[in-house]
């Protein structure tokens, strides 16, 4: 596969880039954390987006030294703000479960925090529910040693998996982000609202901080507000952004 050649040197050539989406924090206003989302730019193609090609990237288990890649770039741009502008920000990545089958992944986690000087309590890893139904010896161990460490566990697009709520208590979850598909018809459809209130309230309950993902509006922004939930990501607040685009954008309102 042509692609899959492509992205095996997409690394050394640079054509990856971390761009970065704005989590508002619905309590105390301003910024809270930015979300780390890969861009590819290729040579022939443009920009590609992540649907295209992580899959591929999970199947060749290129996803490992490319998430290893994203990683190291966004705890080390995560440093550079913490140190300037932002000193409160905190930082969301995306893990792959493929990532959580190769046995250095603890140590890898941990010489991205050392190397850019972060404390583990300002990185948030986002894994899908399917994740947590994985019983290998590996997987639940790579959970246990993250939360040992300090790093917050979130459960992304919550409610779309075949997860049961069991797993909320089995595992060292912090965090759990509404799904778009739910808040995208909040303000139309009782039964999205009754479920976004319903995973707010459960969050409350366990103690678990609740994002909503997909906000495009600002009447669903004061709804989630109203409801209790703790931060909001979406277009409303900011697209996923390049470094300069979010320090443009931002500067003045965090
Ligand atoms: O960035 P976009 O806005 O298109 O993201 C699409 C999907 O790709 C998201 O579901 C996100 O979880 C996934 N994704 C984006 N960046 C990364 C990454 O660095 N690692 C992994 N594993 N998935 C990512
Ligand atoms: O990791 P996750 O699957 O949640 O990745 C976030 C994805 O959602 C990215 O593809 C991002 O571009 C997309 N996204 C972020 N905010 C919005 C939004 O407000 N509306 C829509 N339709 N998509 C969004
Ligand atoms: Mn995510
Ligand atoms: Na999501």
């Amino acid at each position: 596969l042509q692609l899959e050649r492509d992205l095996r040197h997409a690394v050394e050539r640079d054509e990856l880039e971390v761009f970065y989406q704005p989590q508002m924090d619905l309590r105390r206003g301003g910024l809270a954390a930015v979300e780390a989302l890969l861009r590819w730019h290729h040579p022939e193609r443009g920009l590609v987006l992540p649907g295209d090609f992580i899959p591929l990237a999970e199947e060749s288990r290129l996803i490992v030294p490319i998430g290893e890649w994203v990683l190291r770039t966004a705890c080390r741009q995560l440093a550079a703000w913490r140190a300037g502008q932002w000193p409160e920000l905190r930082l969301a990545v995306n893990l792959s479960p493929v990532q959580f089958q190769q046995a250095e992944l603890i140590e890898v986690v941990r010489s991205a925090l050392d190397d850019s000087g972060l404390d583990p309590e300002v990185l948030e890893l986002e894994v899908t529910e399917g994740l947590l139904m994985d019983n290998r010896d590996l997987t639940l161990q790579a959970l246990a040693d993250l939360k040992a460490m300090g790093i917050r566990l979130s459960i992304d697009d919550f409610g779309t998996g075949y997860s049961s709520l069991v797993y909320l208590k089995r595992f060292p979850v912090g965090q759990l982000k509404i799904d778009r598909s739910f808040v995208r018809d909040l303000l139309e459809d009782r039964g999205d609202a009754a479920i976004c209130e319903t995973i707010i309230a459960l969050a409350g309950h366990l103690d678990l901080e609740v994002v909503a993902e997909g906000v495009e509006q600002v009447e669903q922004l004061d709804w989630l507000r109203e409801a209790g939930c703790d931060r909001a990501q979406g277009y409303l607040l900011g697209r996923p952004m390049s470094v300069d685009a979010l320090e443009r954008r931002l500067s003045g309102d965090a």
